[in-house]
Parts: C-alpha cells; sequence; structure tokens
C-alpha cells in the first residue's frame, strides 16, 4: 500500500523511525527522490560534486575506502555541505562480516563512519546479528558523544585558571567549532593539573558525530523555507538499510535470501529504515520500508536504444522504470550524472524524471 501512499504520509504513519520520518520529509520538501553517488577519488572532487547537485538530493552516497586522501577534514567539510544544501550522507560500506567485527569497522578505524553518516549498508549474508551488532553500535557510539561533550573530570586539583569554562557549551549536542583551541586549552590545563574536559580529547580526535542536517534552523543564507521549518528538530541518528537484491548480472540476492532480508527488517524496523533492492519489498500492511534502487541511468538525449549496462556487470534501468513500475522511492544515480558535463543540470534531469514517474505512481 505504500506505492500510493505519499512520501508525507508515510512519514507519520505509525513504526516509522525518527529517521526515516525525517527523510521522508525532506524529499518531500525539496522534491527530490535522487540519491547521488559521488564514487570519487578525492576530497576536491567529492565536496565539488557535493556543491554542484547538493540542492538536487536529498541523499548523498559515499564510498569513503575509494577517497584517496580522506581525512577529518573530508567529513567536516562534507557535513557542512549537507547541513547548507540539506542533505543526508549515506555511506555504502556493505558491512558483511561477524557482529563483533562490524563493530569495529563501523566505529573504529580510518573512517569512522557510525561518526558521520547517518545511513550505511549491510549484507544479511552473515545472519541476523550483522544487524543487531550495528545497531547497538550506533547507539552507544551516539552515547558515548553525548557524554563527551557534557561530562567533566577533575585532575587534580582545580586551579582558578579554568578556561574550560570559558568554552561554548555544547548546543543540542553539537560540540564546539573550534576543537583546535579546546585541544590547546586542555594541554595547558592538564599540565596545571587543573580541571580538564574529557570531550576536548575525544571531539578533537575525529569529527564528533554529526547531527541530522537540521534544516529548520536558519543558518543565515536566508534560504530557510517555512517548509523546512516545519520540519522539526531531529536528534542524532543512525539507520540501516539491507540489501535485499543487486543490481549486477547473475547475483545470488534471489527468491528466499530476499525474503529472509525483509523479515529481518522487520523485527528491527527502529534501525534498518529500508533496503537496496531493484523493487519495492512492502508487502504486508505495517511495511513502510523505503526502498533505494541502484541501476538507473537515462540513456543520453537520441540514443534512447543504448546499451544499458557497463560492460562490467552493472545493469541499468530508468528512473521511471525503477519507481513508477517497480515501486522504488529513491533512485541512486552514479555514473549518469558524474560524467555528464554539466552535473547540476544532469542531476536536476534525474531529479524532475524520478519525481515526476513518483507523482504518476501516487496518482497526483
Ligand atoms: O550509477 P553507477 O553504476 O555509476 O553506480 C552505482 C552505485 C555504485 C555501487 O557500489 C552501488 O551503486 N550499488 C549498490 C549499492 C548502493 O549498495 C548495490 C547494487 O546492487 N548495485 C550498485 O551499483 O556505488
Amino acid at each position: 500500500h505504500t506505492l500510493s501512499t505519499s512520501f508525507d504520509v508515510r512519514a507519520s504513519l505509525p513504526n516509522t523511525s525518527p529517521l526515516a520520518a525525517y527523510l521522508l520529509h525532506l524529499i518531500a520538501i525539496k522534491r527530490s527522490n535522487l540519491c547521488l553517488s559521488a564514487d570519487v577519488n578525492t576530497t576536491a572532487e567529492l565536496l565539488e560534486v557535493a556543491e554542484e547537485v547538493g540542492d538536487s538530493i536529498c541523499l548523498l552516497k559515499t564510498h569513503a575506502d575509494i577517497i584517496n586522501d580522506f581525512s577529518e577534514k573530508t567529513v567536516r567539510e562534507l557535513r557542512e555541505i549537507a547541513k547548507r544544501k540539506r542533505f543526508l550522507v549515506f555511506e555504502d560500506r556493505k558491512f558483511g562480516d561477524i557482529g563483533s567485527t562490524v563493530q569495529k569497522q563501523y566505529t573504529q578505524g580510518p573512517l569512522s563512519i557510525a561518526k558521520w553518516a547517518e545511513i550505511t549498508n549491510a549484507h544479511i549474508f552473515p545472519g541476523p546479528a550483522i544487524v543487531t551488532s550495528l545497531k547497538q553500535a550506533a547507539a552507544s557510539a551516539i552515547a558515548s558523544y553525548n557524554s563527551s561533550v557534557n561530562t567533566e573530570i577533575s585532575v587534580g586539583s582545580p586551579s582558578s585558571d579554568n578556561s574550560s569554562e570559558d568554552e561554548p557549551s555544547p548546543v543540542n549536542g553539537v560540540a564546539p567549532s573550534h576543537g583546535v583551541d579546546r585541544l590547546h586549552t586542555s594541554t595547558r590545563d592538564l599540565r596545571k593539573s587543573s580541571v580538564v574536559s574529557i570531550s576536548t580529547t575525544i571531539s578533537t580526535k575525529t569529527e564528533p558525530i554529526s547531527p541530522v542536517p537540521t534544516p529548520y534552523i536558519d543558518d543565515g543564507s536566508g534560504s530557510a523555507s517555512s517548509a523546512f521549518e516545519n520540519l522539526g528538530s531531529t536528534p542524532y541518528l543512525r539507520a540501516l538499510l539491507l540489501l535485499a537484491e543487486m543490481s549486477s548480472e547473475g547475483n545470488l540476492l534471489t527468491g528466499e535470501y530476499t525474503t529472509q532480508c525483509v523479515e529481518i527488517a522487520r523485527q528491527h524496523n527502529d534501525f534498518v529504515i529500508g533496503f537496496i533492492a531493484q523493487r519495492s519489498l512492502n508487502e504486508q500492511e505495517s511495511d513502510n520500508f523505503l526502498t533505494m534502487t541502484p541501476g538507473v541511468s537515462l540513456p543520453p538525449p537520441g540514443k534512447e536504444n543504448a546499451n544499458m549496462g557497463d560492460g562490467q556487470g552493472q545493469q541499468y534501468n530508468t528512473p521511471r522504470h525503477v519507481v513508477l513500475e517497480m515501486g522504488s522511492d529513491v533512485i541512486i544515480v552514479g555514473r549518469g550524472i558524474l560524467q555528464a558535463e554539466d552535473r547540476a543540470a544532469e542531476a536536476e534531469r534525474y531529479r524532475t524524471e524520478a519525481w515526476a514517474a513518483y507523482e504518476r505512481r501516487i496518482k497526483l
């Protein structure tokens, strides 16, 4: 029944997790069910394409492990663009290991995905513990971040020069932006055996867990519309997509495997917000999963019969086919946009096509 229901109405259905509701509203406000797959190899290219197409997308998907110079700067600047242009970030990590290992892969290492991506994805071939483990890791990563910005410990005897008191307090769980200054402050205080904030160390080591962008806040750009204002406040949230089907030729995610995936998602619909799939898998009355579909491209104008593949197993369908005929909600487009001469214009072409297919599907 989600096929004929608008994104706005779906945002308000019972059992819709806060992040899914937020994304559904964001999609409706931006009139964009387009996710850019930003498969680029440098931070500069990532930021450039995010600026160029940010207004046209609801979601930006990354493969952080293909960015040669991925660093804290990559994350900080991407988050700044995401906040300003109002899109969520989805790290396409495709987790696929035992629970204990995926927890570490999600929260540790040079990528520390849980700190900066609202959404990530996982295969279910290791069994359902991959979902519960990622859910647990997301919860504790957020809790530890929140406590890091709120907790102070006393090291030795407090001195009168307690400069940590002068630091701006976190607003809404958001760490102060001048983390490096705070590190210097804490080092000085530590030498003096003064009061040191735990947050100082944690929030300067890596970019703090970012909040979901808050479109309702006027960021000074003058572009906050009343619709964005109505979207309301969203706390730090993380969510998961399960790979239920793939776009590549000869893949094994079919039949009973896909059915099992949907079952697992239903049992954890507070964390699993949807699927990577080629068609809607919402079958039960209570299902309200978001379907996100990769393997989407538009043939260049005048070449409607062009071969729809990349010669390496990828299979492409049009936005209209996946959204209108297969019931998908969000199209994921990489090279179709990245290789265009005018990427902003091409993103708009995809957004318009996918949105028209959605409006036709719900018969607006
Ligand atoms: O549009 P493309 O072909 O340039 O890029 C498609 C993007 C790539 C793939 O890693 C990803 O979508 N992808 C996925 C995802 C999103 O999980 C699943 C799948 O079945 N096929 C697929 O292409 O970044």
